[in-house]
């Protein structure tokens, strides 16, 4: 399949990112405007909704146990994204229409994961967090960008240094020495499928499998505790303190999840404006992980949070893109917070710009030289992400949002028609029709132009 690069920058050559070269190929498909993101480092910005988050998240962890990591470069090689972690060969995340790559065997990590093989053969610590810049290549919406923020943690034993070699006794002792926490949880331990999840047997027993889910689970609770007391706090106090409200309890549920580099697996889902929110992912670490990274005694968990999505809670900020704002009227209102948690509230937002809706239906491109039957040929040679890509290009962080509103397969024909619609709109300003139309108008003459489309 072809996946078309929007980029301006040379397919083959070498591109720089943050002071290095790296030379490019065939594989290429980062666009500038996503490469001009990697130095921004929103998570080392003092101040800024994403650091302050980091710094509340670490909080829960002591720093005697976990190191903090903070600095690792986004480009990294295939085989640290995916192949230290046990990604099949085949498996989707790896495709170019999901993945920005710098060249065959090197791309901008998908996942802070990227950094687990490396820092458990350091052994350095017997835990960590990792905060970084993460890529992916997604659709457009008020909750995703290309560009966001996980935070990684892991925590180890090992067998040889634990009394007795009794891991599963050690992580329990360590468990005990947690804080309680008051918090309402459904679904400490909901059910998982063997086949998809199996407790790994050939080297952990029952009982330490067990222990170590759940010092993951006590620690991840503490975690959302934390967070979501704070919010409360926070929005509490912005509302006047006078009149406190009787707060409802946080709800919170542990969910059955699928992770290469982990089994069992689950996702941590925080009740929360009507709705189950996921906030992270974890598991028991494999041991194949492990044993290739050199530590085949140690036994220990990992888990992976979204720090936006995080923030967006904390601070509840409405969309995703007033993170890269550099308007004061968005920073300053974070000023001050960092030093002084105390400070924190809910982002007020600046007045609302009008929203300019617009239309683009189009053919998908007919079937490839041979012929055939075009339906199948166009279902695999359509990626939805490159049309995100195109709209973003163009369009910037004025695109908020994009979606497929109609779909139609021509009876006789077998061609596919597809209607998005997009909605233009500043964060910062109005927009002039001028401007809007213009813009669409680009955008329509790029799908054409590199995606190949016909416009109906
Ligand atoms: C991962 O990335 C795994 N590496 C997490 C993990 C680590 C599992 C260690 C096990 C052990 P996932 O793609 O679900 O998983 O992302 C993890 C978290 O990142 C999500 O729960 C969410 O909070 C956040 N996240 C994922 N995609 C986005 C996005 N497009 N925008 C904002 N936040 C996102
Ligand atoms: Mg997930």
């Amino acid at each position: 399949t072809t996946t078309t690069s929007t980029s301006t920058t040379p397919t083959s050559g070498t591109v720089e990112i943050n002071g290095k070269q790296y030379a490019t190929d065939a594989w290429f498909n980062i666009p500038s405007t996503v490469l001009s993101l990697t130095g921004r480092k929103l998570h080392l910005q003092k101040d800024h909704p994403v650091s302050i988050t980091r710094q509340i998240v670490e909080s829960v962890f002591p720093k005697s146990t976990y190191r903090t990591y903070n600095h690792f470069d986004p480009v990294v090689s295939t085989h640290e994204n995916f192949d230290s972690l046990g990604f099949p060969p085949d498996h989707p995340g790896r495709a170019r229409s999901d993945t920005y790559y710098v060249n065959r065997d090197t791309l901008l990590r998908t996942h802070t994961s990227a950094h687990e093989a490396h820092l458990f053969g350091a052994r350095e610590s017997d835990g960590y967090l990792i905060s970084a810049d993460v890529y992916r290549r997604d659709e457009v919406d008020r909750s995703h960008y290309p560009v966001f923020h996980q935070m990684e943690g892991a925590r180890v034993w090992n067998r040889q240094t634990v009394p007795g070699g009794d891991v599963a006794r050690a992580v329990y002792e360590d468990l005990r020495r947690l804080p309680e926490h008051g918090m309402q949880v459904e679904d400490p331990n909901p059910p998982f499928h063997a086949d998809r999840n199996p407790l790994q047997e050939k080297y952990h027993t029952p009982e330490e499998a067990e222990a170590v889910a759940a010092h993951l689970k006590r620690s991840l609770e503490l975690m959302v505790c934390e967070i979501f007391s704070r919010a409360k706090s926070a929005a509490a106090a912005a509302a006047g303190g006078e009149q406190q409200q009787e707060q409802e309890p946080l709800r919170v549920r542990w969910v059955e999840a699928y992770f290469p580099f982990t089994s069992p697996s689950w996702e941590l889902e925080v009740f929360y404006q009507g709705d189950w929110l996921e906030v992270l992912g974890c598991g028991v670490s494999k041991q194949e992980l492990l044993i290739n990274a050199g530590v085949p005694s140690r036994i220990g968990w990992a888990f992976g949070i979204g720090l936006e999505r995080i923030a967006m809670l904390l601070f509840q900020i409405p969309d995703i893109r007033l993170f890269w704002s550099r308007d004061e009227r968005f920073l300053s209102q974070f000023r001050g917070v960092q030093d002084n948690l105390a400070l924190l509230k809910p982002f007020v937002p600046f007045s609302k710009h009008p929203a300019c809706y617009k239309d683009v239906s189009f053919w998908l491109r007919a079937a490839s030289a041979a012929g055939g039957n075009s339906r199948r040929a166009n279902v695999h040679d359509w990626h939805e992400n490159d049309l995100m890509e195109v709209v973003r290009d163009v369009a910037g962080d004025v695109a908020e949002d994009v979606r497929l509103v109609d779909e139609f397969t021509h009876p006789k024909t077998g061609r596919r028609s597809l209607c998005y619609r997009i909605n233009y709109r500043s964060l910062e300003r109005t927009l002039t029709n001028l401007e809007t139309n213009d813009m669409h108008e680009r955008v329509v003459k790029e799908l054409v132009d590199k995606l190949g489309v016909e416009i109906r």
